[in-house]
């Protein structure tokens, strides 16, 4: 019999108090095999779990972690944050610093609220901009995720039918059917869903570079063809980029791809770890929102010190001359190596990528929207993390989801990485 693990015995004591085991689904590997480490601590490129295994970490909390874990400059901005008191519920010169920070890397965002997550930045995004609009419609895309409120847990493809379908339990109809899913990179279903509806929808709602579906590029045109049809009819174009802002580039995807939204959600990066998010853009639709205006949102721990003095000192690590080249040439270094050791093994696999991001499809066919993103061999997906996850290379846990890079993620890694993936496919062959 096999002696139990610490992380196993974890597992079953955490699911005796918590649902799964866990306080975020994806966390209790659902999609994979076997029971998902329990973790001690980070440093840099690496998690440790509670067995004392070792990992080079490509989930980075899901983004989060791009200067890696417990930078020395974070856990001191912490430590004298927290020295100070964790929370006022009162305006701080520190998040109009941090503010201030994102404008200046985005300057499309004249104003910019601060949250608690990604989910309450599009939440209030979604509010935002049926209030300055008055309609009731918002576009999504099948594929992406904008966080777990009600208006956005639609089922995918769903926007064809009537309206927009709950894709979760617990969601009423009536607050999904104003919310309407098309395939993503399809901007013929856009313009036409407008040339119908244009003047009952408030605005379009997208990942610039979608990351939760594994990672999809937008095809060229698509992006402008959403800020050309929503200009044309006076809808709001909200880019999510709660992933994609400051880690594809400076001033995230919009900057990267040139395309300018009305509005912009900001989460993970911005906090370094800490809880938060934002939403931010044009000044005139931004001041839509209480006290200046009649949109309401509030967060009793909004702007608290501790995630602003996080987000602070991670952004100001960001201005390092160079950093993003470098985790641009790491992501692209993997991306190449990947594909000529798969196609080395015969292994048919589509590697779509941006700066700091990286998804391997096990599909012959190009992965560019949902239907093609589901349409890979699952049971390889499953084995190839196992072999990595036994190798000590961390992946994300879910065939639609990204690797993630950080500025420690260095050459030697890579090797190591690329060893663990040349072992784990001998093993897929098998
Ligand atoms: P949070 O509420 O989880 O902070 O952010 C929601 C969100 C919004 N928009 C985008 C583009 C996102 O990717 C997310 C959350 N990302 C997932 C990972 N793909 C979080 C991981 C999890 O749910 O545990």
């Amino acid at each position: 019999m096999k002696t139990q693990t610490k992380s196993q015995a974890a597992f079953v004591q955490a699911k005796r108090a918590i649902p799964g085991g866990v306080n975020s689904p994806v966390r209790a590997y659902g999609s994979v095999d076997g029971d998902p480490p329990f973790i001690e601590r980070g440093e840099g490129a690496y998690i440790y779990d509670i067995d004392g295994n070792e990992y080079i970490d490509y989930v980075l909390s899901w983004g989060p972690m791009i200067l890696g874990h417990a930078h020395p400059a974070v856990v001191e901005a912490v430590k004298v944050a927290a020295d100070k008191g964790t929370s006022f519920g009162a305006p701080t010169e520190a998040e109009t610093e941090l503010a201030q920070l994102v404008k200046l890397k985005m300057p499309h965002i004249e104003k910019l609220r601060l949250v608690n997550s990604g989910t309450e930045a599009v939440m209030t995004a979604a509010r935002i901009v049926r209030g300055y609009t008055g309609r009731e419609i918002i576009v999504k895309f099948d594929g992406c995720y904008h966080g777990h409120s009600d208006g956005f847990l639609v089922a995918a493809g769903s926007g064809l039918a009537t309206g927009g379908l709950p894709a979760s339990a617990g969601v009423p109809g009536s607050i999904t059917e104003n919310t309407l899913s098309l395939p993503y990179n399809n901007i013929d279903m856009v313009e036409d869903f407008f040339r119908r509806k244009g003047d009952q929808i408030a605005g379009v709602i997208v990942e610039p570079i979608a990351a939760n579906m594994g990672v999809v590029l937008p095809h060229d045109g698509f992006l402008e063809g959403l800020r050309e049809i929503t200009r044309k009819h006076s809808a709001l174009l909200v880019f999510d980029e709660v992933i994609t802002g400051f880690r594809v580039a400076r001033g995230g995807a919009s900057q990267y791809l040139d395309v300018i939204p009305d509005l912009v959600c900001l989460g993970k990066i911005i906090g370094g770890g800490l809880p938060i998010g934002a939403v931010g853009g044009r000044k005139d639709v931004m001041e839509k929102l209480a006290p200046l205006g009649e949109v309401y949102q509030a967060g009793t721990l909004s702007g608290n010190p501790i995630s602003v003095a996080a987000g602070i000192a991670t952004l100001r690590e960001l201005e390092e001359e160079g950093f993003y080249d470098t985790i641009r040439r790491n992501t692209e270094r993997l991306a190449e190596s990947l594909l000529e050791v798969f196609t080395s093994a015969d292994m048919e696999v589509q590697i779509n990528t941006a700066p700091g991001l990286l998804t391997v499809f096990f599909s012959q066919t190009v992965v560019t929207d949902f239907l093609s993103a589901k349409d890979c061999n699952d049971s390889a997906f499953r084995k190839f993390f196992q072999g990595m996850l036994t190798r000590g290379i961390y992946l994300p846990p879910s065939p639609y989801e990204a690797w993630f890079f950080s500025i420690q993620h260095n050459d030697t890694m890579i090797k190591r990485t690329m060893e663990a993936v040349t072992e784990a496919i001998d093993e897929l062959k098998l």
